[in-house]
C-alpha cells in the first residue's frame, strides 16, 4: 500500500474528544518507550508525525492520524509507566481502556512487545485484557535490531507460550524495526487487507438493503470486525 497523505487530526484526552467514527480506525498500543510513537511514523512514512522521546510516557493523549484521506492511524499512551501526577495518569489509562472497549470503528489493535526483552507480566496481563475484551489485536515484536535475530525468536516464543492458553488460535504475529525499518509493508498489507474486508462487507450491506444510499448505509459504516479473524 502506498500512503499519499497523512495528517495530523488531533489529540484526544478522552473517548468523547475523539472525531467521529466515519472511518476505519488502525491503534498502536504498548509499554511506554516500546516504540508506538515510532512506528506510526515509519508506517505513514513521515518522521515527524508523531513525537518520539526516550522518555517513557511520552505521549499522553489519544493522537489520530488520517491516512490517505481515507482512514486512521491512533496513537494511544502507552502503560506501565506510574511516574509524575497520578490522578493524570489514572485518566489517561481509563481513557484508553474507554477507547479500545467502545470505540465502533476500530478495526485492529496493534499490540506492541519490545523483542528484546523476555516476557513482561505487565504485557502478558495487557495481552489477556484484550482478549478479554474482545479487541482485535495483532502483536509486532518491535526494535528488532537492538538485540540478535536468536534472542528476537527466543523471546517471540517465550511472549507465545505465556499467552497460549487464552487461545484456540493464536494472534498473528509480526516483527518491526523503526530504526532499520523492517516491517512496514507487511504491517500495512495488514491495514490494505482490513480495509478491503471492509469494503466487501459494506457493499454486501447495500446488496442486502436494495438501496446503497438510504439509511441503511449507517449500518454499513466501519465495524469492530470479527475477533476471531485469521489476521
Ligand atoms: N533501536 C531502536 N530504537 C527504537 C525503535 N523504535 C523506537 N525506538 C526508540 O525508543 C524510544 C521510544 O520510542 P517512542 O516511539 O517514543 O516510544 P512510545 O512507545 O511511543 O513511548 P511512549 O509515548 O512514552 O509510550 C525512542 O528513543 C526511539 O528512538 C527501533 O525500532 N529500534
Ligand atoms: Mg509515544
Amino acid at each position: 500500500m502506498n500512503i499519499s497523505s497523512a495528517i495530523f487530526d488531533r489529540s484526544a484526552p478522552d473517548l468523547e474528544s475523539c472525531p467521529d467514527e466515519s472511518l476505519p480506525e488502525f491503534a498502536f498500543i504498548g509499554r511506554s518507550n516500546v516504540g508506538k510513537s515510532s512506528l506510526l511514523n515509519f508506517l505513514a512514512g513521515k518522521d515527524s508525525l508523531a513525537r518520539v522521546s526516550p522518555t517513557p510516557g511520552f505521549t499522553k493523549l489519544i493522537n489520530i492520524f488520517t491516512m490517505n484521506k481515507t482512514w486512521r492511524l491512533v496513537d494511544l499512551p502507552g502503560y506501565g509507566f506510574a511516574e509524575g501526577a497520578k490522578k493524570v495518569s489514572a485518566r489517561f489509562n481509563q481513557a484508553v481502556a474507554r477507547y479500545l472497549k467502545h470505540r465502533t470503528n476500530l478495526c485492529l489493535v496493534f499490540a506492541l512487545i519490545d523483542s528484546g526483552l523476555e516476557p513482561q507480566d505487565i504485557d502478558v496481563e495487557f495481552v489477556g485484557w484484550l482478549a478479554r475484551h474482545g479487541v482485535p489485536f495483532v502483536l509486532v515484536f518491535t526494535k528488532t535490531d537492538k538485540v540478535p535475530p536468536a534472542t528476537v525468536q527466543t523471546n517471540m516464543a517465550a511472549f507465545m507460550a505465556s499467552i497460549a492458553a487464552w487461545f484456540v488460535q493464536p494472534p498473528a504475529v509480526f516483527t518491526c524495526s523503526a530504526t532499520a525499518e523492517q516491517g512496514r509493508q507487511d504491517l500495512l498489507g495488514v491495514i490494505d487487507e482490513a480495509l478491503v474486508a471492509i469494503q466487501a462487507e459494506a457493499k454486501q450491506a447495500a446488496i442486502l438493503t436494495g438501496d446503497p444510499l438510504a439509511p441503511k448505509a449507517k449500518e454499513a459504516r466501519p465495524k469492530r470486525p470479527n475477533p476471531a479473524r485469521p489476521w
